[in-house]
């Protein structure tokens, strides 16, 4: 069991909560069939729940190179899922497989403070800045989710699902849920390597835009206040897509909803889209 003695989540019941629900969403995500071995990573901006004694708590790793400049993180704090560790583990154990970081003054190196020196995914890259970027705009996001839903991931195999808004507006069509739900849409980004700065830029491009962003044959990122929302987006997308190799998979295409009725809902519940 983890013992809680020593866990920066001690007595620090906001921050209990916050880290709690990023557990309870990776037990989601494998139970889902999203998150094979090691697959996915969640990471939290906790810097508005950090206090003077966290603030004065020794780095317990060497500073790491981030590998970019990102000013907007400057003596930031964040929840990092652990590189090569299951969200299936971080489920029940969450600061033993996950960490909490301080990006130092230079803006470009970060150290681990809690609990223990679990190095942050292998995403980091891109999660960081996405984080350095929805700060930058003044944004009240705070969680960046990145998972492997199986249909999603599946439907990115075929080039004519890659073409701007065609899988928004197809997955949109399936059930009214997703329309409101996920009003943004989905943005698309052609495959880079994971990992990479390319694969990060080419994700807050598509940011500036929609909330939930496809990761060719890899996986989907979503941004939202808190790690439930972005979790209940891909799940609504993942929902349509389902409908959609249901209704496939018994031979027909599915009708979907019309232009007129997904307008319709916009104009009733006020969506941005
Ligand atoms: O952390 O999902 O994209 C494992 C991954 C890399
Ligand atoms: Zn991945």
């Amino acid at each position: 069991m983890e013992t809680k003695a020593n866990t920066i989540l001690e007595n620090r019941p906001e921050l209990e909560k916050r880290v709690g629900e990023a557990a309870e969403v990776a037990g989601y995500l494998w139970q889902k069939g999203w998150a094979e071995r090691n697959g996915g990573n969640i990471t939290l901006n906790i810097t508005d729940l950090v206090d003077a004694e966290i603030r004065a708590k020794p780095a317990i790793s060497a500073p790491v190179p981030i590998g970019r400049v990102l000013p907007h993180l400057k003596g930031g704090y964040f929840f990092c899922k652990g590189t090569n560790l299951r969200m299936r583990d971080l489920a029940r154990y969450p600061m033993e497989n996950g960490s909490v970081i301080r990006v130092l003054d230079d803006c470009a190196s970060y150290v681990i403070i809690a609990d223990k020196p679990v190095r942050p995914t292998s995403e980091i890259a891109s999660h960081l800045s996405i984080h350095n970027y929805l700060i930058g705009k003044g944004s009240n996001y705070k969680a960046v989710l990145h998972t492997h839903p199986t249909d999603l991931v599946a439907m990115t195999h075929n080039p004519a699902f890659l073409k701007k808004d065609v899988l928004s507006y197809l997955l949109w069509s399936m059930i009214p849920e997703t329309r409101a739900f996920c009003p943004r849409g989905l943005g698309i980004v052609p495959y880079a390597l994971p990992g990479s700065f390319e694969l990060a830029d080419a994700t807050i491009e598509e940011l500036a835009e929609y909330d939930v962003v496809m990761w060719e044959k890899h996986g989907v990122t979503s941004v939202s206040e808190n790690i439930m929302e972005a979790f209940d987006m891909v799940d609504t997308l993942s929902k349509s897509a389902q409908i959609y190799l249901t209704a496939k998979s018994m031979g027909f295409e599915p009708q979907g909803m019309t232009v007129e009725q997904m307008d319709e809902m916009k104009i009733a519940f006020n969506l941005p889209k």
